[in-house]
């Protein structure tokens, strides 16, 4: 639900003379109110305003669509179909209304009728269909790709549920139900017209018919797939692309009332299973009939999207299938849509007629891949009878696509069966969804300098040696026009003021900015911003948690998923560190800055440890910030249901900005560059996109500390218990720290609960402790926090170097990134 529900219609305050056009969109608003709802203004509720307004955006969205299409028909342009598990499309109200380039006349006309645009905006629920980094970099690169005015189309399921909505309670995690689509989704139009059937379980016969192999299906399940398209505009650009989400539900050429017994209830079954299928995002996998869930999932989108997509070709260009790979480039984020891969086989050779190496010719050189991490849990693999069992056809594929493999392996490596094993699709039983991308895919990346080296030295590196032509690097990106211009309008006025309007789609002429990074006129503007930002920051918290947090205190922000290799755990101890310090140091004490640390975080509902760490978190908040002793100078703040929304709050308020990672661990990171681009300090490790900020903006302006990559790895080869042994016993005040977990002062008298990650960090969970190098990197990162509290008093040095971080951040928006895509691997050409 969005957070300001209650939000009602403000006086009429602002109201300025309306322009002609203001007044026609004015009616234009007011008669949407009327058709739509059947109500005057004056009984309208904000809600019914927004879907209005968004009504009356969509309607402009839908006249240059119909333009936009023709013209890619006619210049039988390339296009790109984006396939993605998570799209994290946030609002879309306000950046829709600023790519059309209206925010001035729907805020004056809102205005005029007694709302603020704001206000209203804030009543769309958040499009939350993503988990994380890898569902907000999707979001962001449709708004480049449209921007650039490049054909694309992103493709997803239509949750009835994103990712789960949290509560704090008592201060552990608890999922309640995300209801976005609870008043309806204004952008999508449903395409009842373009629905597919697709195919799950039952038997295939193999037949010879006229000297070519047929496959019948028994006893199998239908489900029907419904499209819903949502029409994206780019910022001042001329195309119309869209998100086409699959939602699945019955077919309806059944006829109910003839119906027997046994029909109807495979009918049901049918029913049930469409509910399930596009019903949430990410189904619990720790059991069989969650894992077959996924999978199902997984099929459901990528048969229903290569179906349209070869029915689409074909409408266009007949069917001379060797065209495919210049007319069409499928991209594959993540392994999860890497059934496609196989369906694109079945469809071209069971529907379309053609045989094994013509239809592998067409699929080997349509497919790109990136790999969005290196974590191990996070790699796909499926157990083979689970997988023959939900899709038959597709296992028989994968089979002979790995039978071949194994034969140039075995010619290419011989006898060498380690290696046929490591770099095999089917083995050990299970289906490995990374391999299959490497063995069919043109293109391979990762997502940002160190990340890619990773995969060429170590995860893929067997690929890697075979073919290395096709491995490449693409730094991630943000979007500048919903991580700016929308979410910080005021910086992006004033930046405006001093470089220029050019810089929100040439992102390169931000570096302009940086002569200006002495300015104390500069300086005072852009400070002023911030303060503004944090103040209302506060207000959202004093609302939210009730807490006071002082505006003038250090704002330090760790918002991201939870996980041990993002180390919210070292964040944690630290603080109880400096806790303890200024409880027996008084000196310490009297000069400590004040800072008010803000947490943001979602765990997976299965991984129990992570969600300890948000308890922790939370008490460790309730203790310090109702402790008298400490005069307020610290604040522990963990703000409920983090997402793209609040994400816009938090961010443009932070001064620092904690992405301090396991080093090697993160693949590339996207919210240090939304903190960066808005002016916070990063202290972070050297990983990820970090170091490649590290490059743009110079090591005066950025606080790196701890382990690197290749030190952490030959720690996790090597090292034994000494080095953690030596740091316990010397190092009092992380001791100390984590004494506290288990001695019952942080949940008073409870000396069990943070137990497990006591233990985990000082031996282990298989007798390796440390895994995440929290300990090894605690001393550095206390002494380059103490740094930072020392540096952020003097107040203009600080200013200077966010305003630096600002202007160097220009390399990190996801146009660059997404011309960095186009030129290595999808070759796509801008509408005329
Ligand atoms: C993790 C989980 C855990 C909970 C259950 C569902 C689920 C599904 C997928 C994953 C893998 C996470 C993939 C991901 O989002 N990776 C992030 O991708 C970003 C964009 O490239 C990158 O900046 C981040 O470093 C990377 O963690």
């Amino acid at each position: 639900m969005a957070e300001t529900k209650t939000t009602k219609a403000t006086a009429k305050t602002s109201a300025v003379k309306l322009t002609a056009a203001e007044e026609a969109l004015k009616k234009e608003i007011v008669g949407k109110v009327g058709r739509h709802f059947g109500k005057v203004m004056e009984e309208a509720t904000p809600h019914m305003i927004y879907t209005a307004c968004a009504l009356t955006v969509r309607d402009q969205i839908m006249e240059k669509w119909a333009k936009s299409h023709r013209q890619v028909k006619e210049e039988g342009s390339k296009k790109l179909y984006y396939l993605s598990f998570e799209f994290l499309m946030g609002r879309l109200l306000c950046t829709n209304i600023l790519n059309l380039m209206q925010t001035d006349e729907y805020q004056h006309v809102l205005a005029d009728l007694g709302y603020s645009l704001s206000d209203i905006a804030e009543l769309e629920n958040d499009a939350g269909l993503g988990n994380g980094g890898l569902g907000r970099l999707a979001a962001c690169f449709i708004d480049s790709l449209t921007t650039m005015d490049l054909p694309a189309y992103g493709c997803t399921i239509r949750y009835e549920h994103g990712l789960f909505r949290q509560k704090i309670v008592e201060g552990y995690q608890t999922e309640l139900p995300d209801e976005w689509l609870e008043h309806g989704n204004a952008w999508e139009i449903s395409r009842p017209e373009e629905a597919v059937k697709v195919v799950f379980g039952g038997q295939v016969d193999c037949e010879w018919v006229d000297g070519r192999m047929v496959y019948k299906y028994r006893n199998e399940n239908t489900v029907l797939a419904m499209p819903y398209d949502v029409p994206l505009v780019g910022y001042d650009s001329k195309i119309v692309n869209k998100l086409r989400l699959w939602s699945a539900t019955i077919p309806t050429d059944v006829d109910m009332i003839s119906y027997d017994r046994g029909t109807f209830d495979k009918m049901m079954e049918a029913k049930s299973l469409a509910k399930q299928i596009s019903g949430i995002l990410y189904p619990d996998d720790t059991t069989d009939d969650g894992k077959k869930l996924r999978l199902r999932q997984q099929y459901f989108l990528v048969s229903a999207t290569l179906q349209w997509i070869l029915k689409e070709f074909e409408e266009r260009n007949g069917s001379d299938w060797s065209k495919l790979p210049d007319k069409i480039v499928i991209h594959i984020n993540d392994t999860h849509p890497t059934l496609a891969i196989p369906e694109m086989m079945r469809l071209l050779m069971d529907e379309k007629g053609l045989g094994w190496d013509e239809a592998w010719n067409i699929v080997t050189h349509v497919f790109a891949y990136t790999n969005h991490t290196v974590m191990s849990e996070a790699l796909e693999k499926w157990n083979v009878h689970m997988f023959r069992e939900i899709v038959p056809r597709i296992y028989m594929i994968v089979e002979e696509i790995n039978r071949r493999l194994m034969e140039q392996l075995e010619a290419v490596y011989p006898g060498d069966k380690g290696k046929h094993q490591w770099m095999a699709v089917i083995a050990n039983d299970q289906v490995n969804m990374a391999n299959l991308c490497l063995a069919s895919c043109f293109a391979v990346n990762g997502v940002s300098k160190l990340h890619t080296e990773i995969l060429k030295d170590d995860i893929f590196r067997d690929y890697y040696v075979l073919d290395k032509e096709r491995f490449h690097a693409i730094t991630n990106g943000i979007t500048f026009r919903r991580w700016i211009a929308n979410c910080n309008p005021e910086l992006t006025e004033l930046i405006d003021s001093k470089i220029g309007k050019g810089w929100l789609k040439n992102s390169e002429k931000l570096a302009e900015l940086a002569k200006f990074a002495k300015d104390k006129d500069f300086q005072k503007k852009f400070d002023d911003i911030k303060k503004k930002n944090k103040v209302a920051l506060a207000a959202y918290i004093k609302e939210h948690n009730g807490i006071d947090v002082n505006p003038d205190s250090i704002f330090d922000v760790q918002c991201k998923r939870l996980h041990e290799y993002k180390r919210q755990m070292m964040n944690v101890l630290h603080i109880i560190a400096e806790y303890n310090r200024i409880l027996s140091d008084s000196s310490y004490a009297d000069n400590y800055y004040p800072k008010t640390y803000i947490f943001g975080a979602k765990a997976a509902p299965g991984y129990v440890r992570a969600k300890n760490i948000i308890k922790l978190i939370n008490s460790v908040a309730d203790i310090i910030n109702n402790d008298a002793r400490i005069k307020d100078k610290i604040k522990v703040v963990f703000i409920e249901n983090y997402g793209v929304s609040i994400a816009e709050k938090i961010i443009i308020a932070a001064d620092v900005s904690e992405q301090i990672s396991t080093a090697g661990k993160e693949a590339s990171g996207t919210g240090n560059m939304k903190f960066m681009l808005n002016g916070a300090l990063t202290i972070g490790t050297l990983d990820g996109a970090n170091v490649e900020m590290l490059e743009q903006v110079g090591e005066d302006n950025i606080y790196i500390f701890g382990l690197k990559a290749d030190e952490v790895a030959a720690r996790l080869k090597y090292a034994g218990n000494d080095e953690v042994k030596t740091i316990y016993s010397t190092n009092t005040s992380l001791r100390h720290a984590l004494e506290m977990l288990i001695d019952g002062s942080i949940v008073p008298g409870n000396t069990s609960i943070f137990r497990d990650l006591y233990q985990t960090l000082l031996f282990g969970d298989y007798g390796y402790p440390d895994t995440y190098m929290v300990l090894r990197d605690f001393e550095e990162y206390m002494k380059t926090q103490e740094k930072i509290s020392a540096d952020y008093q003097n107040r203009s040095k600080w200013i200077e170097m966010a305003i630096m971080n600002t202007a160097m951040s220009g390399f990190f928006s996801s146009d660059r990134t997404i011309d960095d895509y186009n030129k290595k691997i999808w070759h796509l050409t801008p509408i005329k």
